[in-house]
């Protein structure tokens, strides 16, 4: 599929987008490497120096070369506050607030508090941002009218959630499908128009709320399959049945499609999102449970620990820390429970990845992490993993024990090197 043609397309508009982030930063190249003219705000002022000197800190496959070729084109600037534009795409952060649960929505506030002075007739503001449903009306409105425009009469908010997957951003940020929200037909139209620049996936049109839910129904149907396929496991393990080889058969149904079990979700969006729905309905108890499952994955992996390893076990070393393969995101990630847990229990905790560097992980090379050592947990399945020489670590290691919380090893090569290994829903495994 082709984009549609240039006549179909809004090529001459200035387009501010607020918050350089993991997706602001990307949308903002793209943009401007299609010919727009595209203003990158962000607060952070030291972000917008490296910027401005091409250095990229976000690790995404190939966003520091479209960055510089931005900036090298003179079409992006950036900028500490807004300036004027036709179109302000608000691309902020949307945590939640841990002990409470809810969304935390300053971030949304904030970026919008900082177009009002700059607002004017004509002017259109697009949500990238994930958040709970009515926050375009109920949220961002009132404040987008402290400018005196009206909303709807005089400017236009619409949401277009971001759905491009962390590790393939530049990819699906092209291609997937996108939904845009609104309820002034023009202004979606035209905001059609301006992502037709570099969407070549279809765009479908609908009120920002039901785009609200949609993006939160997206990650909320993954967190609760995620949950169905842990708690699987669990009863894989009590029964004697290997849970990979049991959802490979079920999905090789038509219509299934399970999930793979781990050792609970992590990152910014799909471990939160469930909670935005969650805020708004307190009768929605299939996704809090789903969510308790998840959470409860750590502690599960840990009592898999306790009763795999030797009763002498001192020293236990955890594989990956990112929360998911290949990348160096570490927000949410299970591992930092499991790890938080065994130092609990009076473990010693060694921490490797290859990606991560964050220092509260004090993360290790492999060889230190692995001296010593009575047994590796595998908590991220980063395709370096299995490239480790199970006869190193056979040597390097105390005891020889192993948990693989992903499924992702060569057991049969572990073994033959000496070591027990246990797979997480599989309690077959540790027979083997
Ligand atoms: N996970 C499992 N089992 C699985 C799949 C994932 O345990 O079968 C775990 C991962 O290990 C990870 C967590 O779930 O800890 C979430 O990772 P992910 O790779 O499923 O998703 P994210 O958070 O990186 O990106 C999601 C995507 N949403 C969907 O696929 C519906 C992405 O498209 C969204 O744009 C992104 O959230 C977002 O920003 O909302």
């Amino acid at each position: 599929m082709t984009p549609k043609p240039v006549s179909s397309r809004l090529t001459n508009a200035t387009i501010q987008i607020i918050g350089l982030g993991y997706m602001g930063l990307p949308m903002a190249a793209i943009l401007a490497n299609r010919g727009l003219k595209v203003i990158g705000v962000d607060i952070d002022k030291r972000k917008l120096t490296e910027l401005r000197r091409g250095q990229v800190t976000i690790n995404e496959p190939g966003l520091s070369a479209i960055v510089q070729q931005a900036i090298t084109s003179r079409r992006l600037q950036f900028s500490h506050r807004p300036k004027r534009a036709q179109f302000h795409i608000v691309a902020v952060p949307t945590p939640f607030v841990p002990a409470v649960r809810l969304a935390d929505l300053s971030h949304v506030r904030a970026a919008t508090e900082s177009i009002v002075p700059v607002l004017k007739k004509g002017d259109i503001v697009i949500l990238e941002s994930t958040v709970p449903p009515a926050t375009c009306r109920r949220v961002m409105q009132p404040i987008l009218e402290k400018s005196g425009l009206r909303a709807e009469q005089d400017f236009s908010i619409v949401h277009c959630p971001e759905r491009a997957f962390p590790g393939n951003t530049l990819y699906e940020i092209v291609h997937n499908d996108r939904i845009i929200g609104g309820d002034n037909p023009a202004a979606v139209t035209k905001v059609e128009q301006l992502y037709r620049n570099f969407v070549v996936g279809q765009i479908y049109t609908t009120s920002s709320e039901t785009a609200e839910m949609v993006k939160l129904m997206e990650n909320t149907y993954r967190d609760t399959n995620i949950a169905l396929a842990n708690e699987f496991a669990q009863i894989a393990e009590g029964i004697g049945v290997d849970v990979w080889e049991a959802i490979s058969l079920a999905n090789k149904h038509p219509r299934v499609n399970i999930h793979w079990p781990g050792p609970g979700v992590g990152g910014h969006c799909i471990a939160i999102d469930p909670w935005f729905l969650k805020e708004i309905s307190p009768m929605a108890e299939l996704i809090k449970t789903a969510r308790h499952i998840n959470d409860d994955m750590p502690v599960h992996v840990v009592r898999l620990a306790e009763q795999f390893f030797p009763a002498d076990t001192k020293i236990i070393t955890i594989l990956g820390v990112a929360y998911k393969p290949n990348v160096d995101d570490a927000r949410e990630t299970p591992a930092r429970h499991i790890i938080d847990i065994l130092k609990q229990k009076g473990f010693e905790v060694r921490v490797h990845d290859y990606f991560v560097t964050e220092p509260s992980f004090e993360t290790t090379e492999l060889a230190v992490a692995l001296q010593g050592a009575d047994g590796l947990i595998l908590v991220t399945h980063h395709d370096d993993y299995k490239t480790v020489d199970p006869k190193l670590a056979k040597q390097l290691m105390r005891q020889h024990y192993v948990i693989d919380t992903r499924s992702h090893l060569d057991h049969h090569r572990w073994r033959q090197a000496g070591f027990k290994v246990k797979i997480l829903g599989n309690s077959r495994s540790d027979l083997a």
